[in-house]
């Protein structure tokens, strides 16, 4: 095998490591170790009664196929029968320009960061999806997928096509605080720790938690149907919207490479049981997911090559 001659070697390690580190940053901001650190969502509102009340076809959900955190939220509204009352908006990844771009245009803007700045002028956080938007007050309700969650699972039930369905039930309520802590910071956010980390000792730590939790999780779905017993509850959507990926993209981009989710015969069955409700099915869309990952964040695969959908006929096979 003929490698290039050693100066070009170290010439274009030094250049690209510079650049590396210098877009790292820009896309996954890292903090004195080199751990990432996830910026907190700015707009935390309630559908209260006041300023925000439940009423049908006056909120709009904007998301991205790709978007784990989005995919919550889209999973939310299909098993409670919200698709009538609260309509979405499909944004699409922009590989050049980063962010998210709108179908079509609205309030003249093209991108969701316009849109987010047109509600809040002077902002300068993520425009990131999910994002709850009111078509009222033409203003952000909320962009925290964990608090939309809740947000569609109590407050439109006058409206919804499955209402009886609580996904938070208050005697399960410390149950899933308890497991959506763990579940954020080593699985939902642990690959994203694993993928964006920016040393070798923030890496081996994101990555040790989160095969930790997965192991446990498997052994724990051999006695039981989902997180907290024998009921689906908004924790198991939240691993639920990782774990479809796991495979397809954190596997082998993220380097969370220790086991497949093939490997995780409990795990694997639960994700195919949970894709086989009602929609949800319809809520997965492989080859975006595949396309904006491997696409949209270059500093990790800056050839563009997108892989091959694997064989994800476990997803229909098992479960059920
Ligand atoms: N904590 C947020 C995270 C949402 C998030 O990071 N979304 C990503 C897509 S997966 C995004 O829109 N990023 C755009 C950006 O950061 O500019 C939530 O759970 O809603």
């Amino acid at each position: 095998m003929a490698i290039p001659p050693s100066w070009i070697v170290q010439t274009g390690r030094s250049i690209w490591t510079n650049i590396w580190h210098l877009m790292m940053s820009q896309l996954a901001p890292p903090n004195d170790r080199g751990e990432y650190q996830r910026p907190q969502s700015e707009f935390r509102h309630r559908i209260d009664g006041n300023k925000y009340a439940a009423q049908p076809h006056r909120y709009r959900l904007y998301v991205g196929w790709s978007c784990p955190w989005a995919h919550r939220t889209l999973v939310v509204r299909t098993l409670k029968g919200l698709e009538e009352t609260i309509e979405i908006v499909l944004v699409n990844g922009d590989a050049n320009a980063g962010g998210w771009t709108l179908p079509k245009s609205e309030h003249d803007c093209q991108t969701l960061a316009q849109l987010y700045r047109f509600a809040t002028p002077g902002y300068t956080g993520r425009s990131t999806v999910p994002m709850l938007w009111d078509t009222h007050t033409y203003s952000i309700v909320n962009n925290e997928s964990a608090e939309i969650i809740e947000i569609l699972n109590a407050e439109f039930n006058e409206y919804a096509q499955h209402p009886e369905l609580d996904l938070a039930p208050i005697d399960l309520q410390d149950a899933i605080a308890q497991w959506n802590d763990t579940i954020y910071q080593t699985v939902n956010n642990g690959v994203y720790r694993c993928g964006f980390a920016q040393t070798q000792a923030a890496y081996d730590m994101a990555h040790t938690e989160l095969f930790a939790t997965l192991d446990r999780i498997n052994e724990l779905l051999a006695t039981q149907a989902y997180l907290c017993g024998d009921l689906l509850t908004l924790a198991d959507i939240r691993l639920f919207t990782t774990l479809i990926r796991f495979d397809l993209v954190y596997h082998n981009l993220f380097k969370c490479n220790r086991r497949q989710l093939r490997n995780y015969p409990q795990l694997q069955a639960y994700v195919s049981k949970i894709y086989q409700l009602a929609d949800v099915a319809d809520t997965c869309n492989f080859p975006t997911i595949l396309q904006d990952y491997y696409g949209n964040l270059f500093p990790l695969n800056p050839g563009g090559i997108i892989p091959q959908l694997p064989d994800l006929s476990y997803l229909t096979q098992l479960g059920g």
